[in-house]
């Protein structure tokens, strides 16, 4: 394979964002002019101090890998062409690319073996503070792993249930992981078997990109990238399909249901606790003391206890709880800012260290709770599921003694509080189906595409990003795409940046979507007994229910016996930040469908890995990866990706 299309000279012009910048969110801005006069330095502060950002570095042609380096590759091939060691530009890429990957399964990984761990518990007796909430998730989820229910109780199914996805953590046989066999369409299986892509063990994964990524290891830029596609298929169906599924079983699968979002959800006259970070073991446990201690509050003079979400976790009691959603987590800076936050209580990722400096300048107490995630400054009260509700209880008590230090001449929350429909599980969307085709509840979705009404659906999901949020990218490329009938589910912090602009209501169907859109929209909302449309935009959950979409994927390619590269259906993470999201995308590309991203992925130092990624891959899974910073033209390249698979199903 030789280069084509893509080259060192166009990333660097891609690293120079193309759309004008229109500015924050109103309640954003108005906390960072607050921000301003106060002295306290956020995000987009330190982006600036960091100047012009390394280019060796965002071309991915930095290797630190030994101590001969660091070295860099000339893109412009002038200077070194390969590292000490000989690594070229190729080899030094496709390396990086898979580091990054093991972030994120990493990440997502351990998230869900703790949960597995959880529901471990709740079989063997051990965990008072946790039980099985969807009794009918649970045997589903038996059912398809081959777990026999026939006279047990619940509790031993789902101890069964829980070794089954901690079996996927320790393998030592060459078996594919039983999410792999649970969650993986035939077809893709079969592509995934041929190209050697079946992981056994998610922990052997990981250890097996360190070791072949160090140096004097794998060299061949196309061995690493079949790595890489392994490493999101670890990411895929051992953390985030793991996760959701252990989660929902835990704590019930979301159904719709409106919620508030946006900063304005935080409340002067209250204690207001904010959960940020992942794991609903914890936050689902805060909420529910937060409740208990509601008259606790009222003796300090509050009105009672106000938890709000931030980020991820922030959806997991968003979806099933209805809690507020107050940030994303560019805004998550924010929430100390309103001075109204009597306690954060973190756990793992996407948890910036700035917050504790932060907190400092206000009354608000910063509470990490997980013994590896530890911040300077902070108040550790370490979280233990055995010890669920003994620590939630302290927390809790922790952030009514704050209350009564609260400075009111520091306080101003933006008066912005928007409404959402949140809460689209794919059991939830196929309830609603049935009730327009019971027997085959699929057909009526597949009809409305066939027909054009709706051309297509693309999930846009992951990260706000300092460096493209003033431009709203992600708000952009929604409403792009709903003018031109294309559905939209959403996750993660993208999910809050499309509910603050309120296209999670009915009247944002009215407004933006196309009329082919709005007309399907508005006949699933008589359905679903409201009043008005659907909304446009589906709130699928938390980062991890990135596995729900590829559920819903999965379920169509079944129903129409397609391979799912052929549906019209993409992804986007327009504003990506973190390594999570890279493996997040991998995933994707393995399972056929086409990813845009923005900003550029560290890739374009190697025309080779670039060109493979954004060409050549359609041929090997029929995944493709489009980078594109404007987020017109990236709707226009999303929707001709849609028109193509229509027009490859003879569909007009
Ligand atoms: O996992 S969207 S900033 S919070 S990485 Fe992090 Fe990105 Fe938010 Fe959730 Ni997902
Ligand atoms: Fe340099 Fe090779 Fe060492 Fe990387 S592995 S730092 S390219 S010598």
């Amino acid at each position: 394979m030789s280069s084509k299309s893509s080259n060192s000279f166009q990333a660097l012009r891609l690293e120079v964002p193309l759309a004008k910048p229109i500015g924050l969110d109103e309640a954003s801005r108005l906390l960072v002019e607050k921000a301003k006069k106060e002295g306290i330095v956020l995000e987009y502060d330190r982006l600036a101090l960091q100047g012009v950002q390394c280019g060796f570095g965002l071309l991915g042609l930095c290797c630190r890998n030994c101590y001969m380096g660091p070295c860099r590759i000339d893109p412009f091939g002038e200077g070194p062409s390969a590292g000490v060691c000989g690594a070229t530009a190729d080899t030094i890429v496709a390396r990086n690319l898979l580091r990054e990957e093991v972030g994120g399964t990493a990440s997502h990984t351990e998230h869900a073996y703790e949960v597995a761990h959880v529901l471990k518990g709740v079989g063997l007796g051990l965990l008072k503070g946790y039980s099985v909430t969807d009794v009918e998730k649970l045997y589903a989820l038996a059912e398809k792993l081959g777990v026999e229910t026939k006279g047990k109780d619940v509790r031993e199914v789902a101890l069964e249930v829980a070794e089954k996805a901690l079996e996927d953590f320790s393998r030592t046989e060459k078996e594919p992981l039983n999410w792999i066999k649970i969650k993986t369409p035939k077809t893709v299986y079969e592509t995934w078997e041929k190209l050697g892509l079946l992981v056994s063990n998610v922990y052997a994964e990981i250890a097996n990109a360190m070791h072949r990524s160090t140096m004097g290891n794998d060299a061949d830029p196309t061995n690493l990238l079949l790595a890489c596609l392994r490493q999101g298929i670890a990411d895929g169906c051992g953390g985030l399909h793991i996760a959701t599924d252990l989660q929902d079983v835990l704590f019930g699968v979301p159904r719709p249901r409106e919620a508030l979002v946006s900063l304005g959800t935080l409340k002067a006259d209250h204690v207001n606790i904010a959960v940020h970070g992942h794991n609903p073991v914890l936050s689902m446990k805060i909420a529910e003391w937060a409740m208990k201690l509601n008259d606790e509050a009222k003796k300090v003079g509050a009105a009672g206890i106000n938890v709000v979400g931030i980020c991820c976790t922030g959806n997991e009691v968003l979806e099933r709880l209805g809690i507020p959603g107050a940030a994303h987590n560019s805004q998550a800076e924010l929430a100390i800012v309103t001075g109204a936050l009597d306690a954060m209580v973190v756990d793992i990722q996407c948890i910036f260290p700035s917050l504790s400096q932060i907190a400092s300048c206000y009354h608000t107490k910063l509470i990490t709770t997980v013994p590896f995630v530890k911040i300077p400054g902070a108040q550790h009260i370490e979280f233990d599921p055995e010890r669920a509700d003994e620590v939630a209880e302290k927390i809790v008590r922790e952030a009514i003694e704050a209350y009564k230090k609260r400075d009111p001449e520091k306080v101003f929350i933006p008066n912005v509080v928007q409404r959402a429909i949140v809460g689209f599980s794919v059991e939830a969307i196929v309830e609603l189906l049935k009730k327009i085709d019971p027997d085959d509840p699929l057909k009526p979705l597949i009809d409305v595409i066939a027909e054009g009404k709706i051309k297509g659906a693309v999930g846009i999901v992951g990260c706000p990003s300092p460096k493209l949020r003033d431009q709203r990218i992600t708000e952009r490329l929604a409403k792009s795409l709903l003018a031109k009938d294309v559905l939209i589910v959403a996750t993660g912090c993208t999910a809050y940046i499309l509910a603050q602009e309120g296209l999670m209501t009915p009247e944002a169907t009215m407004k933006h979507a196309g009329p082919g859109l709005r007309e399907v929209l508005s006949l699933l909302g008589k359905f679903a007994g409201l009043d008005g449309p659907l909304p446009p935009v589906w709130h699928m959950g938390s980062c991890v229910d990135n596995s729900r979409i590829a559920d819903l994927i999965s379920a169509l390619a079944e129903r129409l016996g397609v391979h799912p590269s052929k549906l019209p259906v993409a992804g986007s993470a327009p504003e990506f930040i973190t390594e999570k999201a890279v493996s997040i995308g991998t995933y994707f590309l393995a399972l056929g469908i086409t990813v845009h991203v923005a900003p550029a992925p560290r890739i374009f130092g190697s025309p080779y890995v670039a060109y493979v990624l954004t060409e050549k891959l359609k041929d090997i899974t029929g995944g493709r990866l489009i980078v594109e910073y404007d987020p017109e033209r990236a709707a226009e390249r999303l929707y001709e990706a849609i028109l193509e698979k229509r027009r490859e199903l003879g569909l007009a």
